[in-house]
């Protein structure tokens, strides 16, 4: 199984913005008051990144805002943990709120900072919710037995694992099981991490993830996708075993970092379909649909 991707791509490029910019790419997604919304990540001429708010009727033309809606100046005294900026957002809808989980980037190395919003106009920024290095996390869009789960992906000397862990209060995070690991010898031997935030079907939390495999200097990023138990979300219940996105196109090989397909956003519809949206190479903003039931196929 394979995205379908949209013919009209790349669907937002750097010189949609109106501010000046180096690239617009891995953003999160969400409906939002009837309209489709992308949080992206603006890498400025600078080399740091913020965050800007697109919206659409349709989920493929899309209004850029004239201004940016978070930056790292706006996080006052955690603004030492995102110095270099903040990086791929995930946006979890959570009853009348959306959670926002994204790397903060520093000389710290980078982590996970937790915020939320009603509006994408206010923030309340809660801070790091993770040591160093720590990045692609996830709240689950719902308390599982009375607690918060994340799923995230610490790196240490030699490994790069998915890793569950459950909250009372979304601060105080502990109960840590192991959920993922690269399968070796395959695309995505060297590194996994999470790619959007789990959707809860009939089967189990189903929820992408990304896969690298190193060749010589350069490292190749695909999409995946896997299914969870739905009360203990460390357990696989199935995962594709081919991607079931790559980059194949020249929006895809060409750019900032060359042969990357990255996702972080998708936003299902009440029919069964979904739309991913996905950033080629770290420099534009994509759009690949499938649905619910054949994404659950690709894990059995
Ligand atoms: C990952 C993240 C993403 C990026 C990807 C490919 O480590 O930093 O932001 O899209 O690498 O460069």
């Amino acid at each position: 199984m394979e995205l379908k991707r949209y013919n009209g791509n790349p669907i937002i490029k750097s010189s949609d913005v109106a501010f000046r910019v180096n690239s617009i790419f891995n953003p999160g997604a969400v409906k939002y008051n009837g309209k489709y919304l992308l949080l992206c990540r603006v890498e400025m001429p600078s080399g740091r990144s913020s965050f800007v708010v697109a919206e659409s009727v349709d989920g493929i033309s899309f209004n850029l805002h004239s201004k940016p809606a978070l930056t790292p100046e706006d996080h006052n005294q955690f603004y030492k943990y995102v110095e270099w900026g903040i990086e791929d957002v995930r946006i979890t809808p959570f009853e009348d709120k959306f959670f926002l989980t994204y790397t903060g980037y520093s000389k710290y190395n980078p982590l996970v900072i937790l915020a939320e919003t009603k509006d994408f106009i206010n923030y309340k920024i809660h801070g790091p919710i993770s040591e160093p290095s720590n990045k692609d996390c996830a709240i689950f869009p719902e308390k599982i037995n009375g607690y918060y789960y994340k799923v995230d992906r610490p790196t240490t000397e030699d490994r790069t694992d998915m890793w569950v862990a459950k909250s009372p209060d979304l601060i105080h995070w502990g109960s840590y099981e192991i959920m993922m690991e690269p399968t070796s010898g395959t695309w995505e031997t060297n590194k996994i991490g999470n790619s959007t935030p789990p959707i809860r079907t009939d089967k189990g939390w189903l929820m992408l993830y990304h896969g690298v495999r190193g060749f010589g200097i350069s490292f190749i990023y695909k999409v995946g996708v896997v299914l969870l138990d739905i009360e203990q979300p460390w357990k696989v219940i199935g995962k594709s075993r081919e991607p079931i996105l790559s980059p194949e196109l020249d929006y895809e090989r060409i750019g900032d970092v060359g042969n990357v397909v990255f996702t972080n956003g998708w936003i299902p519809e009440d029919n069964g379909e979904v739309k991913i949206y996905y950033a080629g190479a770290d420099t534009n903003i994509c759009l690949a649909t499938t649905t619910i039931d054949q994404l659950i196929s690709a894990c059995e």
